[in-house]
């Protein structure tokens, strides 16, 4: 039997809202008490956690005085200090409060898009103080209901000086933190700019600093605009922008669900966490997820060990499927290569162009190839099923 004990090498991070979240929705009041953020932590330690994240004001309410937040402060670096827990990432809440109903770095209103840089440069500065390795930026409210309110190009501009000013404010500061962008095609916004990981990564590479910038993919947030999560994360890896990353579960076309990770698309999770472990991915695995709303705190503990357990049991899964024999030989033969078109699928030049045009290939015979993947997709699924 195997361990499936999450170790803090697994680098398993929560956030204050996830599993602090009281199941409010659209529809219903709360179901839980909410937790005091020093009692999150412990909450975190007891099922196994390694870190822990926050908005600025899931920490510090956006009302509170000086003496308040030290209170607040206080009380968390112990909780801190007492559990060993870490804080690898901090991020800004720019959408619950009516300031933003229509954007923070997008705004018409220029005192609104100021407004936002101070506070995501206070927020900085609060992560900083906790350890925050990672800043995410999250702009659920920079979109719009109707296109009459802002012309797109416009709200990319807006986007792109705002970042430049706050890589800047990390720049003067000496700060040793990364930005990530986490993409969301709608929910709170009817659309929200930038939709999904590829357009951040587009834009990142228009920014001053792009060294300093990468992204933040989440399921969720991929699924709901029915792609598929792991190209995205490919190419954000391949990037070199896979700064951090928001795993949790949700159906196509639906609401955010932000369900525990691996509840309902179990072969794509797994097709995830065999990525990032393949590859050595070694930022946080953070669950931005909630439990269920029927849930009291026995449940939302539950909701917390399933989503690690779960990705160890995958891990696990990963392993075995890297070392089965018959899989590793349908792998061979599907990427046979007996070198022949090493000359062609090389560096340009204009012989081996020359000669790649007149080269004569059996067309018909490459097109009747069986490939073989349904055995080995066969093979995956009763791994999964665990009876391989
Ligand atoms: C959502 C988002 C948020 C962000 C968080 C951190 O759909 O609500 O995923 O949970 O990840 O604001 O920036
Ligand atoms: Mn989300
Ligand atoms: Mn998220």
């Amino acid at each position: 039997m195997s361990d499936y004990t999450p170790k803090p090498e697994h680098k398993f991070t929560f956030g204050l809202w996830t599993v602090g979240n009281i199941g409010r929705d659209p529809f219903g009041h709360p179901v839980r008490e909410p937790l005091s953020p020093a009692d999150i932590v412990y909450l975190l330690a007891e099922v196994g956690a390694y870190g822990v994240n926050f908005h600025d004001n899931d920490l510090i309410p956006i009302d509170a005085t000086p003496a308040e937040a030290e209170t607040i402060k206080r009380a968390f670096r112990k909780a801190l200090d007492d559990t060993g827990l870490k804080v690898p990432m901090a991020t800004t809440n720019l959408f619950s409060d009516p300031i933003f109903k229509d954007g923070a770095f997008t705004s018409n209103d220029p005192k609104v898009r100021a407004y936002a840089l101070q506070k995501v440069m206070r927020g900085i500065d609060l992560g900083v103080e906790f350890g925050a390795k990672v800043y995410v930026f999250w702009g659920g409210r920079e979109g719009s209901e109707t296109d009459a309110a802002r012309d797109p190009a416009t709200a990319l501009k807006r986007m792109r000086d705002a970042i430049n000013f706050l890589c800047e404010y990390v720049i003067d500061q000496g700060y040793d933190i990364k930005f990530a962008l986490e993409a969301k095609p709608n929910e709170p916004r009817g659309d929200i700019y930038l939709a999904t990981t590829g357009h951040m990564l587009a834009f990142i590479e228009t920014l001053d600093h792009p060294e300093m910038v990468g992204v933040n993919p989440e399921v969720a947030h991929e699924h709901m605009a029915g792609l598929n999560f792991l190209h995205a994360v490919a190419q954000a890896w391949e990037a070199g922008k896979l700064f951090h990353i928001d795993l949790n579960d949700q159906y196509a076309a639906r609401y955010d669900q932000d369900y525990r990770f691996g509840s309902r698309d179990l072969k794509a999770a797994f097709f995830l966490v065999k990525f990032l472990e393949d590859v050595g991915y070694e930022g946080s695995r953070h669950f931005d997820a909630h439990a269920y709303r029927t849930e009291d705190y026995e449940g939302v503990k539950e909701f917390a060990r399933g989503c690690m357990r779960t990705y160890l049991i995958l891990k696990e899964k990963a392993q075995r499927w890297n070392a089965d024999p018959e899989i590793q030989a349908l792998l061979a033969e599907i990427n046979a290569d007996d070198g022949s078109m090493m000359p062609f699928l090389g560096k340009y030049s204009r012989e081996t162009a020359n000669a790649l045009k007149a080269y004569a290939f059996d067309r018909a015979a490459l097109g009747k190839r069986g490939l073989k993947y349904e055995r080995l997709d066969q093979l995956t699924m009763e791994i999964l099923l665990g009876v391989r």
